[in-house]
């Protein structure tokens, strides 16, 4: 029977079979001895389940189908480079920063929007706890994103400002919901999914690195597709991204690149580059720009393991 992974956790996966029952499954050896360098399996992925108890519900994974996409991560601590998928077969990210409380950390930011740009999945950003600092105050500091061209939603899970846009912004599809821990990506499914009760972080829990969500979930979404929740991360190592096609994972950097004088021109140090000569005019945020100089020398140490 066909199906989709809606969670991992330790040796048990729940898997939905597209007929719309959820099975309780363990994967075959044969594919646990397979050799990998990444996940065996996701939240998200597709896969082929046969019954072992029919009444209980408990199944055995037989197939696991190859991942059209993947948010993933370099697994942290790893001794070769080894890909930690957050979630398998996304068709777009939902990042979630907070305006306040954690104080926004928009290197991380960065790194979420480059992970999702080098998987070609669509992205949009959603700000959320206004009700800390204002609008305004949260416009100021993200407004830069709009102006790169992504979508910024300015919301409140806590009060309910926002949601209904949020809503009527996610199609059929399975949507990630990803950004660091204590940002509210929970409580923000809770207000888009009422009646789902989710586990929400105490609020003296943040900063001391306690992760309330502690497994990628998938969600059922009544208008149809899934909504995914995913533990915090505070930190996203690069996955599978070489120095010179960094710049295309930055839109407002891909957009200038083809007027440098060099057609593999890296913006780094070359002559006629009209991506520096754009970041001297102040046309290139200098965060962005910042940004890029930082992972372009990351992409540039992990190229050799
Ligand atoms: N003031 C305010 N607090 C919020 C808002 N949304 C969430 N919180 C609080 O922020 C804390 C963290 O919320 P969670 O939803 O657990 O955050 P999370 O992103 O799911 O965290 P992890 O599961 O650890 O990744 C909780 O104490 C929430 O009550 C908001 O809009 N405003
Ligand atoms: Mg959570
Ligand atoms: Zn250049």
């Amino acid at each position: 029977m066909p199906g989709i992974v809606l969670r991992v956790y330790s040796d048990f996966i729940d898997v939905l079979t597209d007929e719309g029952a959820r099975w309780q499954c363990k994967v075959t050896g044969r594919l646990k001895r397979r050799r990998r360098r990444t996940t065996l399996i996701a939240a998200g992925d597709r896969v082929q389940i046969k019954p072992v108890d029919e009444a209980r519900r408990e199944g055995l994974i037989t197939d696991i189908l190859p991942r059209k996409s993947a948010l993933s991560r370099r697994r942290p601590g790893a001794v070769s480079a080894v890909e930690d998928v957050i979630l398998a077969n996304p068709d777009e990210i939902m990042v979630v920063f907070a305006a306040a409380e954690p104080e926004p950390d928009l290197f991380l930011l960065d790194r979420f929007l480059v992970a999702a740009e080098s998987s070609e999945i669509p992205s949009f950003i959603v700000i959320n706890k206004i009700d800390l600092t204002g609008e305004d105050h949260a416009r100021a500091i993200f407004g830069l994103y709009e102006d790169v061209g992504y979508p910024v939603f300015y919301v409140s899970a806590k009060e309910g400002v926002g949601v209904e846009a949020l809503r009527k912004h996610l199609k059929d599809h399975i949507t990630v919901v990803a950004g660091p821990s204590g940002a509210g990506k929970s409580s923000l499914i809770n207000r888009l999914l009422p009646g789902l009760n989710l586990r929400v972080g105490a609020l003296m829990r943040i900063g001391k690195g306690k992760h309330t969500t502690r497994w990628a979930q998938l969600y059922p979404l009544p208008s149809g597709g899934f909504i995914a929740d995913t533990p915090g991360l505070r930190e996203l190592g690069l996955w599978d991204i070489r120095p010179n096609e960094l710049s295309d994972y930055f839109p407002e950097i891909r957009a200038l690149a083809p007027h440098c004088r060099f057609s593999d021109c890296t913006h780094i140090n070359e002559p006629g580059c009209a991506v520096r000569e754009a970041v001297a005019r102040g046309e290139i945020h200098p965060h962005r720009w910042q940004s890029y100089l930082q992972l372009f020398e990351e992409a540039s140490e992990t190229l050799s393991t």
